[in-house]
């Protein structure tokens, strides 16, 4: 499989200028060194449909163009997270990527490996779990979709203020994974290593009573702050080597690879 990079948690949008020049420059190094890119979600910071290729703002077509650019030489995988669950085939196909369903195992060098978005194992959320749920019924995503874009966009712009006002209540804990919810995701799939973004607290974490198993946290990205400080990166696979590469941070590396476990 060669050099496999995973990145997730860019909120790409129109707020951020400073992370989609940053996520360009990536996606050109990428170029020159991986065999294959995947996306793990929360790629954009809010999408609503994707008719909205049809009438892009520069900033979106700047991102599609360097996407396309890049799936040209190397396969593109992408999947969705909780703030681009909207993101379809349409776009996909759009940039030359593939959609990935929520949960994959990939079955790499360094051995089998679960990843998914990672907001499926906030289960302590509630009011999250509870938009989740209801915005991932397939009749309120056609209404939403049926609605002009115009509409949709001003349902977005209430909906991610009204989730900016609720966040200011929740505890630290809640809005981490779930210990329990990780163990069943371990106990149901026999992987070496579990990778997933969204919660921003990019590590690598033991899994108390399966390890070696480990859990690695992809880091968010965030390049428009006002102390100026760069955040980002992604993890990378290649041959029995798992790495979480963090801008100013050292990497930090372990040999996985089947024969392990
Ligand atoms: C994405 C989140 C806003 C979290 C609305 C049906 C409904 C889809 C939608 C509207 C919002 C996506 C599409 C966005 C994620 C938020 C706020 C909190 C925690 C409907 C289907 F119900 F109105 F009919 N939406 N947008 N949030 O702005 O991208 O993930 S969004
Ligand atoms: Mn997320």
């Amino acid at each position: 499989t060669g050099n496999i990079w995973i990145a997730a948690d860019l909120h790409l949008g129109p707020d951020n200028p400073g992370t989609v020049q940053d996520f360009l420059q990536f996606l050109h190094s990428a170029q020159h060194q991986v065999n294959a890119l995947i996306l793990g979600g929360d790629i954009f910071n809010a999408w609503i449909g994707d008719d909205q290729i049809a009438h892009p703002a520069p900033w979106l077509a700047q991102v599609s163009e360097a996407l396309r650019t890049f799936a040209q030489q190397h396969p593109l995988y992408l999947m969705r997270g909780n703030r681009d669950f909207l993101l379809g085939d349409t776009y996909a196909h759009h940039v030359h990527a593939t959609l990935l369903p929520d949960q994959v195992i990939l079955d790499t060098s360094a051995g089998l490996i679960l990843m998914s978005h990672g907001d499926e194992y906030c289960l302590d959320d509630l009011a999250y779990q509870r938009f989740r749920y209801w915005v991932r019924k397939p009749w309120l995503q056609k209404l939403y979709l049926a609605c002009p874009l115009s509409l949709r966009q001003r349902i977005a712009d209430s909906a991610r203020a009204g989730s900016q006002r609720g966040k200011q209540y929740k505890s630290k804990e809640i809005m981490d994974v779930q210990p329990a919810a990780i163990v069943a995701a371990c106990e149901a799939h026999a992987v070496h290593a579990m990778v997933h973004g969204h919660t921003h607290r990019p590590a690598v974490h033991d899994i108390p009573g399966f390890e070696p198993v480990r859990r690695w946290v992809l880091p968010d990205w965030e390049s428009d702050s006002s102390e100026g400080a760069r955040r980002g990166g992604y993890i990378s696979i290649e041959g029995v080597q798992l790495c979480l590469h963090q801008w100013g941070q050292e990497d930090q590396c372990q040999t996985l690879g089947p024969q392990q476990v």
